[in-house]
């Protein structure tokens, strides 16, 4: 576990490389759907959270909003807008929609939420260690799901991210400016798709860049307690120049009531 390339970036804890033992588990071949998180609703009547907050965090280029929507955006990273009236069911905001996209993921679900469909579908979210170990399909040490190569050796992408100049100029080489539906280019050794790439995956664990140091060798499930969850596996709005962190052994971090047009989950089973 933990990143063996060199490629990582210090502060998101990517190292030391260390050995961990995990007992057997089993893992959905995709993140959830949006047909999946549907029926979750239908049968419910549950409410995200950002539709309780009348907001989530819209990507600038693929705004379908009005003027009014526009709540702001963080001086850091401007290309995030919060939309007013954007959720699952809208992800660009309140002129969107998800007509079309059943098999995409479901996107702008917090942690919360997340947990919210696991008590509903009897299921739970994965460990970091757990996800790392899903996602390297049996490979050691590589960087990637499939390798340590980006592209395929015909040139054929592996993965939903961003190719050209991040933030203004998506050209969608992988063949996808947004989400893409979750069986989209190949699975990994062990059946799983888009493992990177695609959304970001919440994880159970609390985030802590420094727990690699200290952690248990025997199922790690992250510290006792912190401020922000895990996020595994980076999204299509990903690109080495500004987030290199569609690997394996890349870690973000976000709150548990936050949401995002890139941010989805998948699940394990109890
Ligand atoms: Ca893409
Ligand atoms: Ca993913």
């Amino acid at each position: 576990m933990g990143d063996s390339c060199g490629d990582g970036y210090r502060a998101d804890g990517e190292r030391p490389v260390h050995e961990v033992t995990i007992s057997p588990f089993s893992i959905d071949a995709t993140s959830v759907t949006n047909d999946d998180f549907a029926r979750f609703v239908e049968e419910t009547g549950y409410r995200t959270e950002a539709e309780d907050f009348g907001y989530s965090a819209v990507f600038h280029l693929y705004l379908q909003a009005e003027g009014g929507d526009l709540l702001g955006r963080p001086p850091q990273t401007p290309w995030w807008l919060g939309v007013a009236g954007a959720d699952w069911r809208r992800p660009n905001g309140r002129n969107s929609s998800v007509d079309g996209l059943g098999d995409h993921p479901v996107v702008h679900v917090s942690w919360n939420d997340a947990q919210a469909y696991c008590r509903w579908a009897s299921r739970r979210l994965p460990t970091e260690a757990e996800w790392e170990y899903a996602a390297r399909g049996g490979l050691i040490g590589k960087r990637y799901p499939w390798g340590d190569e980006l592209l395929a050796r015909d040139g054929s992408h592996n993965c939903n991210i961003w190719q050209g100049a991040f933030p203004t100029a998506n050209e969608g080489l992988d063949g996808w400016l947004a989400t893409a539906p979750v069986r989209s280019y190949g699975a990994n050794g062990y059946g799983l798709w888009q493992m990177v790439g695609n959304v970001w995956e919440w994880c159970m664990d609390w985030f802590d860049p420094g727990y690699y140091a200290r952690s248990p060798k025997k199922d790690p499930a992250g510290p006792e307690k912190g401020s922000l969850k895990c996020l595994r596996g980076g999204s299509f709005l990903c690109h080495a120049s500004y987030c290199n962190r569609y690997r394996n052994a890349a870690r973000s971090s976000n709150t548990p009531d936050s949401s995002a047009a890139n941010i989805g989950f998948r699940t394990v089973a109890i």
